[in-house]
């Protein structure tokens, strides 16, 4: 499998996530506008995070471990991010653009060992939906554990699984903020070297069950040191954005290099 670019939107961008339920409909149906005048069939592959939604579900649920014990729980929370990525499909078909929802939990599951987690993945249904001239879509999502739970698995994790597993020439992270933001100023271009202090820097000011900007700089770290060559994040609710990212242009954000 080979991706010119692997897309995460953040659920900070296309859900308003301090009102339980609730998309951010202006965002999502734009960036589904540019996506059909500009993706042209490009391979590229779509994964958003969980917002208002998976992650509203997900909190009432999860354990001090990161486990999710209760059938009803991991259910909820999987039918919140179905509802998300119904939302995401409806506007993007309306402008004509084949996405295709691949769920994360029917293609990832924890192999589980001790205090060992071990990711299990099966990637060919995407690659078949890419092959099939399809705009594969992938959502944050609660994956099944061979001990009888669920975890959540973050579409940060999904989008750096795809970017390497597909050799992407670019893995980009939509948020609602223009980038990496140090002292008032977006940083432009960084190597892999300032992760770990960004890292530092941002932890503890995050209410996503799995990380929010450190979790995504963690990412970022381990795609480039995986073999990963590029990576970015940019605002996702600007408009064009998307777009020109699509075109294979630079953008207005924080790239993130190997060196
Ligand atoms: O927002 C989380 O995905 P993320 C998914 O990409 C759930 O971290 C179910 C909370």
């Amino acid at each position: 499998m080979r991706t010119d670019l692997v897309i995460k939107l953040g659920g900070s961008a296309i859900t308003q996530k301090d009102t339980p339920y609730t998309p951010n409909s202006v965002v999502i149906k734009r960036i589904a506008q540019e996506f059909s005048s500009s993706w042209g069939g490009r391979r590229v592959l779509l994964v958003h995070g969980g917002g208002s939604f998976g992650h509203r579900a997900a909190i009432k649920y999860i354990d001090g471990s990161g486990k999710l014990c209760s059938p009803i729980g991991i259910a909820e929370t999987r039918h919140a991010m179905h509802r998300l990525t119904s939302l995401l499909a409806e506007s993007f078909l309306e402008k004509g653009v084949p996405f295709f929802a691949i769920d994360p939990s029917a293609c990832f599951f924890y192999e589980e060992e001790g205090a060992k987690q071990n990711l299990q993945y099966d990637l060919q249904p995407v690659e078949l939906a890419l092959s099939a001239g399809l705009l594969p879509s992938l959502g944050g999502d609660v994956v099944l554990s061979s001990r009888r739970h669920g975890r959540i698995l973050s579409g940060d994790t999904i989008a750096r699984i795809l970017a390497l597993e597909s050799s992407a020439e670019l893995l980009a992270f939509g948020t609602d903020v223009d980038g990496y933001i140090e002292g008032g100023k977006t940083l432009g271009k960084i190597g892999r070297g300032a992760l770990r202090e960004m890292i530092a820097a941002t932890k503890g000011k995050s209410n996503d069950v799995t990380g929010g900007m450190p979790g995504k700089l963690s990412e970022i770290g381990e795609y480039l040191s995986s073999g990963g060559r590029r990576a970015l994040i940019f605002n996702a609710t600007r408009p064009g954005t998307v777009q020109r990212l699509l075109r294979g242009e630079e953008v207005e954000g924080t790239y993130i290099d190997i060196d």
